[in-house]
């Protein structure tokens, strides 16, 4: 009995100063004390050489030696466990993060934004429309005559099944769509895509971005569209550009104009880019002709109106001084990743 005790408590001694760094050492320790001809075992048979009136005793003695021996594997064990499954001890929280690889905004985009919030500024709503359009919306209703050179299968695309129907060549036929509802005043700006059946060069698309915008209301006047447009260019290229109309025709409208802007380049002296004139055309204006209004249901009498359309493309070639508008179809991003923007 004496010895059986002493024995335990060496035991227990090397038992508490037993650690594992592994499963594998945690087996080992499992067999040396837990298994079938473990340590645990062999003392348990000792049992038969104590005394009977020790027994009791001794087996109080071994059963609690047999609990220490179990809860000290746990313990091991659950060590282990939490170490291998998340790694929480070995996390280091002062290590840098990865980054996530952020997109770029299209340049396309970026100046569409841009002139969309300045519109927005001066009370315009965004409308938008179908892309498909029908003649009716896309050139009757505009007063493009029916033999207008414009409808030429050379600069529209039909659908073939169905010639009345094509790809819109301007956003004036949302426009036509917003004058139809008879909501007046009516000032709304269209963005959007448009088609034209051209070459494909440096200089022109198929395809490309339109922001046009209308207002009619009583007594809209030529000087308001120019306030409208002078507020614009200010906003969008700086206070030191120099704007200038030229007079100008379009079928939808009576009397229209272009503007230019001074080169942004070479500020007025002479460059590639505005071919040595100083000037930039960058958008069509003018009047809305009392035809398009009254095709409209609109009271010509009563109401006038101004409207503009510009090219989205070549706005941003000039802000960016990007000289071939491929450039903005053909999504490479050692192009698209130079143009950063705040929204
Ligand atoms: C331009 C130039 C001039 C225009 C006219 C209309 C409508 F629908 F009111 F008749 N919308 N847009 C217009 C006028 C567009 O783009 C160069």
């Amino acid at each position: 009995m004496e010895s059986l005790s002493a024995k335990i408590e060496s035991l227990k001694k090397e038992i508490a100063a037993t650690t594992v760094a592994g499963s594998e050492e945690l087996e080992a320790f499992r067999i040396k004390y837990l298994g079938t001809k473990g340590l645990l075992k062999q003392i348990m048979g000792e049992m038969k050489n104590v005394p009977a009136e020790q027994k009791k005793e001794a087996g109080q003695l071994l059963n609690e030696f047999k609990t220490f021996v179990e809860n000290h594997f746990e313990q091991m064990a659950s060590g282990l466990n939490d170490a291998d499954s998340s790694d929480v001890n070995q996390l280091d929280v002062t290590l840098p993060g990865n980054s996530f690889p952020l997109g770029t905004r299209h340049p396309i985009s970026i100046i569409h934004n841009k002139i969309v919030a300045i519109f927005q500024r001066l009370g315009f709503s965004v409308a938008e429309g179908p892309e498909i359009e029908d003649d009716w919306h896309n050139f009757t209703a505009l007063n493009l005559p029916e033999n207008h050179p414009a409808r030429d299968m050379q600069d529209t695309f039909y659908i073939s099944q169905n010639p009345d129907w094509l790809l819109r060549t301007h956003t004036s036929s949302v426009q036509i769509r917003e004058m139809m509802k008879k909501e007046l005043p009516l000032r709304i700006i269209c963005p959007g895509r448009v088609y034209r059946n051209e070459t494909i060069s440096a200089r022109a698309h198929c395809f490309f971005n339109q922001v046009e915008g209308l207002y009619i209301a009583e007594n809209v006047s030529f000087a308001d569209l120019k306030q409208t447009l002078y507020f614009f260019v200010k906003e969008m290229f700086g206070n030191d550009v120099q704007v200038r109309f030229r007079p100008s025709y379009f079928p939808f409208t009576e009397p229209s104009a272009e503007m230019d802007i001074s080169c942004l380049i070479c500020k007025g002296e002479g460059c590639s880019v505005c071919k040595k004139t100083g000037w930039v055309e960058i958008l069509g204006c003018g009047m809305v002709h009392p035809k398009v209004l009254d095709n409209c249901g609109i009271d010509s009498e009563k109401y006038t109106g101004f409207a503009f359309g510009m090219g989205i493309e070549r706005i941003t070639m000039l802000t960016y001084q990007v000289k071939d508008l491929r450039l903005f179809s053909e999504n490479d991003v050692r192009f698209l990743r130079q143009f950063t923007s705040a929204v």
